[in-house]
């Protein structure tokens, strides 16, 4: 039976196998895949087998002649596929991706030296099917017609195959499919096909939404958000005007580490001191509002003032949507806009996300030197980070408007004893005892990066806008952080542990003090312009000056819960934030409203693609679409 089925298929199970080792040899020769594990290069290897068997069963559906003809076209096709990945790798260290296919600019980067990113050795991805071709001229096979009920079981023995991938996968990266995280990562976990079907499923979903909205539906919204703008406060408006940009985004911070200590021992020393400073306006009432997308949704809501999304990374799903970011508005008024990170750029898919936010320049991992002794966890240690950060800031053209993203303080906070200034804290929860101490290490590197900008003469003249990326302590380890903090860890309190540091540092201002507003990431981008002396009453923003005298106080999280001046509301419960304890709903339901509209407008924005009908030059809808 055995040998007669494999005397029957020959060609399509040949074919299938070679497929399957020409992956595998392509993900280790041409790419860069960095493999921690022998779970991880066992998900490697296993990877391109569902969907090969998935691809090949189509050869199926012919009998005859035709089988060989299609078992030739599919096996084509697929090499193809490879071959493009490993050329396009060559030049961008990248994989391909639906958007860039479309974006010429990309492609004509590729045109002029595609000759020169071609190997003749690459043609050995194809001698199979030269030699597949010959053996069918020379031998009579047989194909006789195949029963759709066999079928059905190849194409599900490639779905049940799919599904243990994807489960071994999971336990390497959770959340692997709803997150995206980055291209490499999808590649090692699910394979190349696999991938590419991922990416067009994600871009035709996105497409459909775009293509059922028109602009009529931006009207409603933009009454809203102009209703809604406040005014700046005159003092503050242009205060920074002129200056350099530096914003941090701090690794995973949140604010209970903040005057805070761990056996005696201070876990902040620097952002304590900093908060003192007479140059420092410090907010003790701000709030991430991230979801799935994490850092890549801080620098979402940062740069748009609008909300990420309730599920996904909109980094990853929204990427080919018409933004008007502060970067590019930036940009238009002289600044030199980038950001700086040492992870490989396509992480969260930044390096095509930039380009539609419109900043110049991404340092990305390629442009730092990244060294097994200089790096830890996630890459590169955050000080070396900043050391280098510095050199790539003396060749930037003045003003320039920067990010700088951190990364040591990631979990699974892992740390050379070298590097500890603080131990590690002693309960049963390793993550929370070492969070402590990989928080004061972030804390001394930044303080690092102030010093070195103050010795090179590069701080005076810079706004520094330091604030938390998202939580670091998730609710897993409520144990731990109730003893920590001493209090039970209530739906109340959790909401409360979703405040993250933001510090607005003016070298040479002078009226620094603590701003009680409650506010949240939305509010950055405003806030900031109008430092800047920028107006925004034209744009379409969610978030308000943080320094406006008509400012309400109020910041609501993605997952819907909203903080007032006086409540708190999460879980259907609306909380007083004096006493902690639930009060009665109505205190809340003003609020709420307020907090449903805001996310499904932004949401609707991002769905449909909707900011191509405004123009923010006028803050008018566009007349011609
Ligand atoms: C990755 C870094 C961390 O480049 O920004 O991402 P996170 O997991 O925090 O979103
Ligand atoms: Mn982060």
């Amino acid at each position: 039976m055995l040998k007669n089925t494999l005397t029957k298929y020959q060609i399509i199970i040949l074919t299938g196998v070679l497929l399957w080792i020409k992956s595998y040899l392509v993900y280790k020769i041409s790419f860069d895949l960095k493999i921690e594990n022998a779970v991880q290069e066992l998900i490697l290897l296993i990877n391109p087998l569902s969907s090969v068997v998935f691809i090949m069963a189509f050869a199926l559906f012919f009998s005859g002649r035709a089988r060989n003809i299609a078992t030739l076209i599919l096996n084509l096709v697929a090499s193809f596929v490879l071959f493009a990945n490993m050329v396009y790798y060559r030049f961008f260290n990248d994989f391909i991706t639906i958007p860039v296919l479309f974006q010429t600019s990309n492609m004509g980067d590729l045109g002029s030296s595609i000759t020169s990113l071609i190997y003749p050795y690459d043609l050995l991805l194809f001698a199979d099917l030269i030699f597949f071709a010959v053996f069918m001229k020379m031998r009579k096979l047989e194909a006789p017609k195949v029963s759709s009920k066999k079928i059905g079981i190849v194409f599900a023995s490639s779905l049940i195959i799919f599904i243990v991938n994807v489960g071994i996968a999971e336990t390497e990266r959770p959340q692997l499919l709803t997150r995206s995280f980055d291209r490499e990562m999808l590649i090692k976990n699910i394979g190349a096909y696999n991938y590419h079907a991922y990416d067009a499923i994600i871009q035709s979903k996105a497409k459909a939404q775009r293509a059922l909205a028109d602009g009529s539906e931006i009207a409603d919204i933009e009454n809203y958000v102009k209703a809604d703008y406040k005014k700046p406060d005159p003092e503050m408006f242009g205060a920074a005007e002129g200056k350099n940009v530096v914003m941090v985004s701090m690794e995973s911070i949140q604010n209970f580490v903040l005057d805070n200590d761990v056996e005696g021992n201070e876990i902040t020393p620097f952002l304590n001191q900093l908060k003192e400073d007479k140059d420092t306006y410090y907010f003790p009432n701000f709030y991430h509002q991230t979801g799935q997308g994490k850092t890549s949704d801080s620098e979402f809501l940062l740069a748009n003032s609008m909300y990420p999304l309730p599920s996904g990374a909109v980094f990853f799903t929204h990427s080919q949507n018409e933004y008007q970011a502060s970067p590019e508005t930036l940009k238009e008024k002289g600044y030199f806009t980038a950001n700086l990170h040492a992870n490989n750029k396509s992480f969260w898919n930044r390096d095509i996300m930039y380009n539609s936010l419109g900043y110049e320049k991404f340092y990305s991992l390629a442009d730092y030197e990244v060294t097994p002794e200089q790096s830890i966890g996630w890459g590169l240690k955050d000080e070396f980070f900043f050391q280098q950060s510095v050199d790539h800031m003396k060749e930037m053209p003045e003003p320039y408007y920067t990010k700088f993203i951190t990364l040591t303080n990631h979990f699974p906070f892992s740390l050379e004893k070298e590097d500890e200034f603080i131990p590690e804290w002693n309960s049963n929860d390793g993550t929370v005892n070492r969070y402590f101490t990989t928080v004061r290490y972030m804390d001394e590197s930044v303080k690092m990066f102030f010093d070195s900008l103050k010795n090179e003469g590069m701080y005076e003249d810079t706004m520094f806008v330091l604030y938390g990326d998202h939580y670091g302590i998730s609710e897993n380890h409520n144990k731990a952080m109730g003893e920590y903090l001493g209090k039970e860890i209530t739906p109340f309190e959790s909401t409360q542990l979703q405040q993250v540091p933001l510090y607005i540092h003016i070298p040479g201002d002078g009226n620094g003090k603590v701003m009680d507003t409650v506010g949240g990431q939305v509010d950055l981008r405003p806030t900031i312009m109008h430092l800047l002396g920028i107006e925004t009453k034209n744009s379409i923003q969610f978030g308000s000056d943080l320094f406006s005298k008509e400012r309400q106080d109020f910041a609501v999280l993605r997952d819907g819960s909203f903080i007032t001046k006086d409540h708190v509301y999460t879980d259907n419960t609306c909380y007083d934030k004096e006493t902690g304890e639930p009060t009665e709903k109505s205190s809340c339901e003003s609020f709420k409203e307020k907090a449903e509209k805001e996310l499904d407008y932004s949401d609707r924005i991002i769905y449909g693609d909707l900011l191509r009908f405004f123009d923010p030059k006028t803050g008018q809808i566009k007349t011609d679409k």
